[in-house]
Formats: C-alpha cells, sequence, structure tokens
C-alpha cells in the first residue's frame, strides 16, 4: 500500500505497511481501486460533454465514494467492494451511452475506463494502479494535491445535496479534475487545477453554508453544556446536520438525551435544534479522544461522517455502534437512506438507547459557540470600536483539524500566550485544543469566537471580508489577521485551497506540511502563497502579532 493523504502519514512521506490510522492494506488497496474508477467514469462524462451531452446521473455515487476514501470514514472493506461493482456497472452504462452519441472509439480510452474484473482481481489491480504508479514526483504531488482538495469538496458537496442544495460547478468539477489526473498533463494546467479546485472550494462551501443556514438557521451564541443528565443518552458525531435534524425529531419524546460529539458539536448553534429540550449538551473532546470517550457514553453512538478511530479488540460499543452515510465500519450497524428521499429511520438507535445506562460524566460546565458570519456581522459595531481603540490588536485564525500528532500542544500554547488583545477565530476540531480554557473576554467580546464546523471556515472568510469593507482596505491581507491553521484531513486541504484562492497570503500550516507535496510543489506553494510552518509558539505568536 501507499497512502499519504493525511497529516498522520508514517515519517510525514507515506504508510507503506498499514495506516497510522489503522487503515489496514487491503482497505487501502480497495480505496485506490475505487478512486480509479472513479477516473473512468469521469472520462467517460468528459467524453459525453464534448459531445454535447451532460451527463449528471453518477455524481450522488461519485460524490460519495470520494467521500468514503477520506480518512477514518469508512472502515468496511464489503462498502468498497461494492461500490466498485457498482462503479463498472456504470461504466459499461457510459460505455453504451458514449458510442450511442456518435463517439468513434479511436483505442485511446485509458484503462481506468475500460478495466473490468470481479473483486478475486481487485487486489492485485490496486497494486499497479495506486500513487505511486505515476512516476514524476512533482506530477504525482499535483495530482494527489488536485485529488485530496477534490475528496474535500465531495464531502461538503454531500451534506450540500442532502438539504437540497447543488451547484454545477461543483458537480462538474468532479469529473473534470478527476479526468485530468487519467492524462499527461504537464505542471502548469495541474497547477492550474489546483487553483481552480480552490475556486470549487468556495463555491462548496458557500452552497453549503447557504444549505445549512436556509434550512436551520443561523448560528447564535450559545453557551453548551458539557456535563451530563440523568437520562439514556444517544451519541452523534460527524458534520452531517441533516442527520441530527432527523434523530432530534425522532428521538424528542423517547425519554433519551441527544448528545453531540467532536464536530457535531457546532449543532448546538442553529435554531432548529437548540428548541428541542433533550438536546441537552456536548460529551468529550475532539475525535481521536473517542475511544475512551465511547466507552464512557454507555448509549449509542451514530456517527454521520468521519472521523471514526478503528475500535480496540476489547471495547465495549462495537454493538452500540452506528453508521450512515459514507461512514462504514465492520460489525457497525449502518442506517441507510431512505427510499424515496424521507427520513432515515433511527428507531433502532433510539430502542437501544432505551435499555442503556445513562453517560458517565467527564467533566462538568459549558462552553461557548456560535459565532458564525451572521452572528459576528450583528457584532460589528462592537467589534469596530474595539479594533478602532486597539482594544483588539490582531486576530488569529487557528482553526482546522485536530489530531493526536504530539506537536499539535503548539496549538494550545499559541491559544494561552496569545497577548490579550488576539482574538482567536476558529473553525472546525481544532478548537478541542483550546475551547475549554478560561481566555477571558474583550469588553464582552470572548477571545475565542468558535464559528462552527470546518466547513464553516467559509464564515471566517465571509467576516474578513466584512472587516475589509469596513476598513476600507484595498487587499485581504491587509488586514489584523493570521492564519495559523492546523491540518489532518483532506476537507482541510479543500479549507487551505479556498484560502488561497482569494488571495489569503502567509498562511502558517501545520504541524507538519503535507506528505503529498513534493520539494518543488512546497516551494511553489512558498513562493506564491508565502505558506509557511510553524515554529515555536513564541516565535510565531511575536510574528504574527506584527503582521507577519
Ligand atoms: Fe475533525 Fe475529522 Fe471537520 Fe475533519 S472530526 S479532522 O473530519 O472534517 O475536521
Ligand atoms: Fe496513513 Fe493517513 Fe493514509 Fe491513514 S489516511 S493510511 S494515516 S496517510
Amino acid at each position: 500500500m501507499f497512502c499519504f493523504q493525511c497529516q498522520e502519514s508514517a515519517n510525514n512521506s507515506g504508510c507503506t505497511i498499514k495506516g497510522v490510522c489503522g487503515k489496514p492494506e487491503t482497505t487501502a488497496a480497495l480505496q485506490d481501486l475505487l478512486v480509479y474508477t472513479l477516473k473512468g467514469i469521469a472520462v467517460y462524462v468528459q467524453r459525453l460533454a464534448d459531445l454535447g451531452q451532460r451527463e449528471s446521473a453518477h455524481t450522488d455515487f461519485v460524490i460519495e465514494s470520494l467521500f468514503s476514501t477520506i480518512t477514518n470514514a469508512n472502515w468496511d472493506d464489503a462498502w468498497f467492494v461494492a461500490r466498485i461493482e457498482d462503479g463498472q456497472y456504470r461504466l459499461d452504462q457510459l460505455d453504451a451511452q458514449w458510442r450511442a452519441a456518435g463517439a468513434v472509439d479511436t483505442g485511446d480510452l485509458p484503462d481506468c475506463a475500460t478495466w473490468r474484473g470481479d473483486a478475486t482481481h481487485f487486489a492485485r489491480k490496486a497494486q499497479i494502479v495506486g500513487i505511486l504508479a505515476e512516476p514524476d514526483e512533482d506530477i504525482r504531488s499535483l495530482r494527489e494535491l488536485l485529488i485530496t482538495g477534490i475528496k474535500g469538496i465531495a464531502a461538503y458537496a454531500k451534506h450540500a445535496g442532502a438539504l437540497g442544495y447543488r451547484s454545477a460547478e461543483v458537480d462538474d468539477f468532479f469529473y473534470e479534475g478527476l479526468e485530468a489526473t487519467t492524462r499527461s498533463i504537464g505542471m502548469d494546467q495541474l497547477i492550474a487545477l489546483v487553483m481552480k479546485a480552490g475556486a470549487v472550494s468556495v463555491t462548496a462551501m458557500a452552497l453549503l453554508d447557504n444549505a445549512n443556514t436556509s434550512t436551520f438557521g443561523h448560528p447564535e451564541i450559545t453557551q453548551v453544556n458539557i456535563g451530563v443528565g440523568q437520562r439514556p443518552g444517544i451519541l452523534i458525531s460527524g458534520h452531517d446536520l441533516k442527520d441530527i435534524g432527523e434523530l432530534l425529531e425522532q428521538s424528542k419524546d423517547a425519554g433519551v438525551d441527544i448528545y453531540t460529539h467532536g464536530e457535531m458539536l457546532p449543532a448546538h448553534y442553529y435554531p432548529a435544534f437548540k428548541k428541542y429540550p433533550h438536546f441537552v449538551g456536548n460529551y468529550g473532546g475532539a475525535w481521536w479522544q473517542q475511544t475512551a470517550e465511547f466507552e464512557a457514553f454507555n448509549g449509542p453512538v451514530l456517527l454521520t461522517t468521519n472521523c471514526l478511530v478503528p475500535l480496540r479488540s476489547q471495547n465495549t460499543y462495537l454493538d452500540r455502534l452506528y453508521t450512515t452515510g459514507a461512514v462504514g465500519y465492520p460489525g457497525a450497524k449502518h442506517i441507510p437512506v431512505a427510499s424515496r428521499g424521507g427520513a432515515k429511520d433511527f428507531s433502532a438507535i433510539i430502542a437501544q438507547a432505551k435499555t442503556c445506562a445513562p453517560p458517565r460524566e467527564l467533566e462538568t460546565g459549558t462552553i461557548v459557540g456560535g459565532f458564525a458570519h451572521n452572528q459576528v456581522l450583528s457584532l460589528a459595531d462592537k467589534v469596530l470600536d474595539a479594533v478602532n481603540s486597539r482594544a483588539i490588536e490582531r486576530f488569529v485564525v487557528l482553526a482546522g483539524c485536530d489530531g493526536r500528532h504530539s506537536g499539535r500542544s503548539y496549538y494550545t500554547e499559541v491559544a494561552q500566550k496569545l497577548p490579550q488583545s488576539a482574538v482567536i477565530l476558529t473553525a472546525g476540531c481544532a478548537k478541542f485544543r483550546y475551547n475549554k480554557l478560561d481566555l477571558g473576554n474583550i469588553g464582552g467580546i470572548p477571545r475565542v469566537l468558535d464559528a462552527g464546523q470546518c466547513n464553516d471556515s467559509y464564515s471566517l472568510v465571509m467576516i474578513a471580508l466584512k472587516l475589509k469593507e469596513v476598513l476600507g482596505l484595498a487587499d485581504i491581507n491587509d488586514l489584523p489577521i493570521s492564519y495559523d491553521i492546523a491540518w489532518y484531513e483532506q476537507k482541510a486541504v479543500c479549507v487551505l485551497l479556498a484560502l488561497l484562492h482569494l488571495g489569503v497570503k502567509g498562511i502558517r500550516l501545520g504541524p507538519s506540511l503535507p506528505a503529498f507535496l513534493s520539494p518543488n510543489v512546497a516551494k511553489f506553494l512558498v513562493e506564491t502563497f508565502d505558506i509557511k510552518t510553524i515554529g515555536t509558539p513564541e516565535e510565531d505568536i511575536d510574528e504574527m502579532m506584527t503582521g507577519m
């Protein structure tokens, strides 16, 4: 196997025996072959587009398949086998459609479009179609940067699509980007596609922001309980707000409480969910702490997206673990999509919860969040006064992902050591490194403003653009904002590409640079966008406070 798509990649170069995340070689091979199959689908869709036919019947399949290959999303080999088989069926359909459209087969279809094989051949085929099949390290780097960004875009498009929000720009780019990786194109063309992925990332995040806020209301400042109640609970994690909405509605009279974990914490900020009295709080911390926390929770746990950590052999929660959407785990119960577009059926989870003990208390108190763009802009006068009086000297975007890497204590230290005149803007699970610290406030404005999930980095961009407008600045880089972004998986790459597209320069990216950046591609990003690695908290704080 060879996988280098996340920040935990072995020796920051690539996992070759087993993933540091726990991904076995068999799963890695199936994921590689599934991506290869999706590339074949993209080849046909692009060729049909050349013949004037826009084919979109496979887009949901492509999106969910890409999502399932994201780090910590799906551990179920049976899922990937079924997806590859379904993909081959789709390839047959597309081939017939392409020929019927008048195509002349000159024999130049790539192998990803023409290869067929049954499951007994998948592992062997995967060995020759993986990432290392491209010998040129710079081309390989740019291709994988593109595919990594596309995977992140797919995740956000999936959530928006579930709420009925689609964008042709986003949908078409999956095919454009995937197909481009099947041809011999040069670095300049690949760089242009990577930059386009940044533009599409902005569109995808805007789409999801519109989907979430139009459906569930704008996030509001909210104190979230981190203690527990006396009743049995259901713990829901991941990013899918449609899922939590349906779970809350179906469980409202069941005598059980609903808790969030990890990236689902921001659900508490939405008016549509706050109205449920049994939506009692957030349980635990970031995704990588789940092994102990899911044990202690006692009740059923539902994963709507990554990050799902492989269970220890001695675990007590496999029989109360549920997955849905692109997530899967052998032995866990998977809640399927509803037929005919209705709500998913969460009755089995609710029934099991009633038989369980209440959660064990881990902590007590509250944390505050809900500072998405609409809420922050309603405080604009207060924020501007603080900026003009220099009570706020700097905003530091300390957003992105959390992870197990020991170097991530850097982010806690930065939060603790930043001067009192600095406000932290955050989104994503990176916040769990500091969101329970008492960092105080500036004239009533909390020093940590949590906009929400990683996709709500879009909110932080909206806030920055508004500040730029009211401060009359010509360039987004003239704002008193520094970016110190923590990445872990592929959605963070989508967010990074979005920031680059918007012209943000001087981003610190840590705790390590992606392994999929070759020295030349890393050099390009540093020279073009002034991307920096992290140093010590003290050095970086000094530089950030002086605008470097
Ligand atoms: Fe955190 Fe994991 Fe949000 Fe990532 S819970 S690293 O999926 O997308 O961030
Ligand atoms: Fe390694 Fe990350 Fe790939 Fe897992 S997802 S195999 S940790 S690079």
